[in-house]
């Protein structure tokens, strides 16, 4: 295959590959309003707010007090009308418009927000869903969330595209406010003397995965989270959330390197990055070889050590490039050290994705870039006189964008 057919091949077959999405926050349809989607949810999502506050023309907190309307409508003027929209989070919006066929340089946001107000929420999830090559993807799923929780039950898990993740951070970053919470709920994880009653936090977490059925249990962790062995959040990681992991066959999922609001006033785009130990990561991994531990993490600085670590232990998944790293500098930058390093074996990317919309540009923009490196990589190999078929390139990049996830999860 000479190198322009080669290239045509790598982009066919990333173009056509189904997706399975491992990680988002998105809900299925029955749960109708929970379920953000349309041009408003799109411009406010928190991180065009946090880029438009930046110009400081309006304060966050009179910002905020306004209507989604309002705000769509400033983040438009402010990002769009009068700068050139060159931001990644600004770009996919252009994207996801020019997919449905919209022009936002000839169309008013009002007529684009007639477009969306005509799609009923089936009919949107479809297209979505059809236009991004999603087939299945996974949601953010935590017991403590008041608004989502009182969704659970059979229709929340009966569309089989919306897969569950039981997402526990709270047990592990702040225990006792999560105790307080399972008393609340009929569970007694604290016993009469102080100590911590493991049994009674496994039976809640198994309650919870026998009402949603997860595929993974999922974790975001602080830089500074504290992996000493007599730690509380630590000790509830190994004594009962990793026991449910053996359990029940399920991976878990570290998402690591979020500093929780380090401005509180911008909300959902408060939070920084901070670099984490990856050694406390291979410690884990070491001592639980019967666990498949997903890991993503948030800095920059941590791709290479994690990707070396993901070498030396095959219950170690590298996932996805996660939230602040999800940039095509940094896309290209991790995923060529990741297949130079790891060949197949690793998730390249998850969307993340908070409003149904951005599944479409997300991934469109993200196959552009995995497919780039794959072409090079093949194109490295023929001057080695190895030749990849058309079948070759189809293997491979199914198991990035789906094989690996399905045999991970035991998504089918
Ligand atoms: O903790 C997470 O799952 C992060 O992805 C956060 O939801 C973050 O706010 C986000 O939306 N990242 O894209
Ligand atoms: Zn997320």
């Amino acid at each position: 295959m000479n190198s322009s057919d080669l290239r045509l091949a790598v982009q066919k077959a990333v173009e056509k590959a189904k997706i399975v999405d491992v990680h988002t926050h998105l809900y299925p349809p029955c749960c109708d309003k929970l379920l953000l989607r349309g041009v408003d949810d799109l411009l406010t999502y928190h991180y065009l707010t946090v880029e438009t506050l930046r110009y400081g023309e309006i304060g966050p907190e009179k910002f905020f007090s306004l209507s989604k309307h309002l705000q769509a409508d400033i983040i438009w003027d402010v990002l769009f009308e009068r700068r050139s929209p060159v931001s990644e989070a600004c770009r996919g919006i252009l994207t996801t418009l020019n997919s449905y066929g919209l022009d936002p340089t000839s169309e008013s946001l009002g007529s684009i927000r007639q477009y969306f107000s005509e799609l009923s929420l089936d009919e949107h999830v479809d297209l979505v869903l059809e236009k991004s090559g999603v087939d299945t993807l996974v949601m953010t799923n935590n017991p403590f969330d008041e608004e989502e929780e009182p969704h659970w039950g059979p229709e929340f898990i009966s569309d089989n595209r919306f897969k569950t993740a039981l997402r526990i951070d709270d047990m592990l970053n702040s225990p006792q406010a999560t105790f307080k919470k399972l008393e609340q709920r009929g569970y007694k994880p604290v016993t009469d003397t102080g100590g911590l009653d493991y049994c009674v936090m496994r039976k809640f977490l198994l309650d919870c995965a026998n009402r949603i059925e997860p595929v993974y249990l999922a974790a975001s962790l602080p830089p500074g989270f504290d992996w000493s062995e007599d730690a509380i959040g630590y000790r509830v990681l190994k004594n009962v959330v990793l026991p449910c992991c053996e359990e029940r066959g399920l991976p878990i999922a570290l998402m690591i390197g979020v500093k929780k609001l380090i401005n509180p006033v911008m909300g959902l785009g408060g939070d920084g990055v901070g670099c984490s130990p990856v050694e406390a990561v291979a410690k884990l991994c070491l001592e639980n070889p019967s666990v498949k531990f997903m890991v993503t993490m948030l800095a920059r600085e941590n791709q290479h050590e994690l990707a070396v670590t993901a070498r030396k232990f095959p219950n170690l998944t590298v996932f996805g490039c996660w939230w602040f790293l999800n940039n095509p500098s940094l896309v290209e930058e991790i995923t060529r050290m990741r297949v130079e390093l790891l060949g197949l074996s690793f998730i390249p990317q998850h969307s993340d994705a908070r409003v149904l919309d951005q599944l479409i540009y997300k991934w469109k923009h993200s196959k552009g870039i995995i497919a780039e490196v794959l072409y090079d990589k093949y194109a490295d190999l023929a001057k080695t006189g190895w030749q990849v078929s058309a079948e070759d390139i189809g293997r491979d990049v199914e198991m990035l964008f789906s094989e690996n996830a399905k045999e991970l999860t035991g998504i089918k």
